[in-house]
């Protein structure tokens, strides 16, 4: 037995709790109501609750604008009850990890307030002020032409002080400045040290790799013509001193407790890079998120993210599998997921979530896949069940995040009617909204995420009656009771699925994706996965056929219900 930190076997649950339950009839999740789903999560076989950020916010972007790190949104409960979420985790056997907002905060943080009212105020360079241009005619502009990710400039003026300030986001999202000594003390001790103290486990850490912004603010290269504002993430994605910066946060904070981060890489594609943030010998972060895949079917510039773009399945395999063999021969680490609260659901958009043919075995197929993946299983809140993106027909109205809005607007101030159709389409399939929608519980109103008479914050999926949690605790062969057997699995089996190593077959496929899990201690200890991508029925590959004659015919688990009562028992292998 090899022995690991203990995060690198866990699963991760992502909870964002504005959706997952409401306790008081509010129409807004909120922790008490999370509570009481712990012995949920623990049956099902979860290690570690995620929490999106519960910090106080206008939620202008759903809680990733806070205004004080040391306070909980009221709608959500209060610092006490975050307390009792920590002590309801740890005496199950599980932790808690939050969310670290600091790339930016709400305009309404003190800091900020103070930072923009004058130009000589202590705070004025904890954000990123600069001077406007003036173009031939004298026409006030801004010192850059970038574009924010939610449509838009990334500056704004303010009239006060005559700057403008950076905000690679919203307007109310200005960005820290990082170069700033007493402002990084300053976030380590309220956003980090506050709640580390108080028992949380670690944290997800937000647009981690953007604190170090390039130090000329110059013009991004023209890439879209149709816009004065162009993308220029190179200006400020892994920039000049954020390794330094990593470690600094390891040696004031991270290093004295024990805890797990997860940092988001978008914007870092190379492995080499990567690691660069992730080997464990670099002190920096435990594991990244990396966005190749979960971007399948974006567009491919900042202002084309809903342009939706078919893609293959050829596509998917070598973004896995270059995620999967990065870590071979290093000491970092890797992660596996394809929801969170920024994406689609994955049973639509990699899978089939027709109810009347293939949206169970479908779903019941990406459990497979991602449970049988080496590095730290995340799980996002309903993908548990199935849940399916909201319905194709519901209006404009009925989406609710700032992205989806802007870019919507962004299309109709074009006096484009097909542009308009073309980011309705996009965001059909891959708006942020779809995984926002409240959980389905059971077959009450609202799906029983809230109190009947209740109007919740986001309207429940028309389809609740027949998805729920309780209809599929109740079935031993449900999409939630095939998850539960499969992150058990997982866990007997960790040194192939966790730990083993990951090499694909049939590679040109585009229906069937087939590889072979190693295991890490015994290189004869092998498991074949074998999933089919496609709505038809597939013959076996000669490659797998040879395979499953070299290995036997023993199956361990399938979604398949004639498949799977081929298992052997004590024969699994
Ligand atoms: O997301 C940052 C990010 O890198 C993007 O994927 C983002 O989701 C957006 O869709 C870009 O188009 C994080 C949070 O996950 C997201 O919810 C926040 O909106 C964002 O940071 C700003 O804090």
């Amino acid at each position: 037995r090899i022995s690991h930190p203990w995060w690198k076997d866990a699963t991760i649950y992502q909870v964002y709790p504005a959706s997952f339950k409401d306790s008081n009839g509010d129409g807004w999740g909120d922790i008490p109501g999370l509570v009481s789903k712990l012995d949920y999560l623990s049956t099902l076989g979860v290690d570690v609750v995620w929490l999106s950020p519960m910090f106080e916010s206008p939620q202008a972007d759903m809680g990733y604008d806070i205004s004080d790190y040391q306070k909980v949104y009221a709608p959500y409960g209060t610092v006490e009850d975050v307390d009792s979420l920590v002590e309801g985790c740890h005496s199950r056997g599980m932790k808690l990890i939050l969310d670290l907002v600091v790339n930016h905060t709400s305009k309404e943080h003190e800091w900020f307030k103070e930072s923009r009212s004058s130009k000589d105020n202590p705070k004025r360079n904890w954000y990123i002020w600069k001077p406007a241009r003036y173009d031939q005619d004298g026409n006030r502009r801004p010192p850059t032409n970038w574009r924010s990710y939610f449509a838009g400039g990334t500056w704004t003026w303010d009239e006060l002080t005559q700057e403008y300030y950076l905000h690679l986001y919203a307007s109310d999202q200005p960005d820290l400045n990082w170069d700033n000594e007493a402002c990084r003390q300053a976030i380590y001790d309220n956003a980090m040290r506050f709640w580390l103290d108080r028992g949380v486990d670690g944290f997800r850490v937000d647009t981690v790799n953007k604190y170090s912004k390039r130090t000329e603010f110059v013009d991004a290269k023209m890439t879209d013509p149709n816009s004065e504002w162009q993308q220029a993430p190179e200006m400020w994605c892994n920039g000049p001193r954020i390794h330094e910066f990593l470690k600094e946060m390891n040696t004031e904070v991270l290093d004295h407790y024990d805890t797990v981060t997860v940092g988001e890489l978008s914007n870092t594609p190379a492995p080499r890079q990567v690691l660069d943030y992730v080997s464990a010998g670099e002190r920096e972060l435990d594991m990244v998120f990396q966005f190749d895949m979960i971007r399948l079917g974006t567009g491919d510039g900042f202002g084309s993210k809903y342009d939706f773009q078919p893609w293959k399945l050829t596509t998917l395999k070598t973004f896995v599998e270059r995620w999967q063999k990065f870590i071979e021969g290093t000491d970092g680490w890797t992660t596996v997921f394809c929801e969170n609260h920024d994406n689609g659901r994955a049973v639509s958009r990699f899978g089939n979530d027709s109810l009347v043919q293939h949206w169970e075995t479908s779903a019941k197929m990406i459990a497979l896949w991602q449970a049988t993946l080496t590095g730290t299983l995340f799980l996002y809140q309903g993908q548990e069940i199935g849940m399916t993106n909201m319905p194709r027909n519901w209006p404009i109205e009925e989406y609710k995040d700032i992205e989806s809005n802007n870019f919507y607007q962004e299309a109709e101030q074009s006096g484009d009617p097909e542009r308009v159709e073309k980011v309705m389409n996009g965001l059909q399939i891959l708006a942020r909204d779809h995984s926002r929608i409240p959980f389905q519980w059971d077959d009450s109103p609202h799906g029983g995420f809230t109190a009947p008479d209740a109007t919740p914050w986001m309207r429940a999926h028309d389809d609740y009656p027949k998805i729920n949690a309780a209809k599929q605790l109740r079935d031993p062969k449900s999409v939630l009771s095939f998850y539960r057997d499969m992150l058990k699995l997982r866990k007997d089996y960790a040194d192939v699925f966790v730990h083993g190593t990951f090499d694909l077959l049939d590679s040109k496929n585009e229906k069937v994706f087939s590889y072979v899990k190693t295991s890490s201690l015994d290189t004869q200890k092998r498991a074949l996965v074998v999933l089919n991508f496609s709505a038809d029925e597939m013959v076996i590959s000669e490659t797998v056929g040879a395979l499953i004659k070299e290995m036997g015919q023993r199956v361990l688990i399938a979604t398949s219900p004639s498949l799977q009562s081929e298992q052997t028992g004590d024969d699994r292998t």
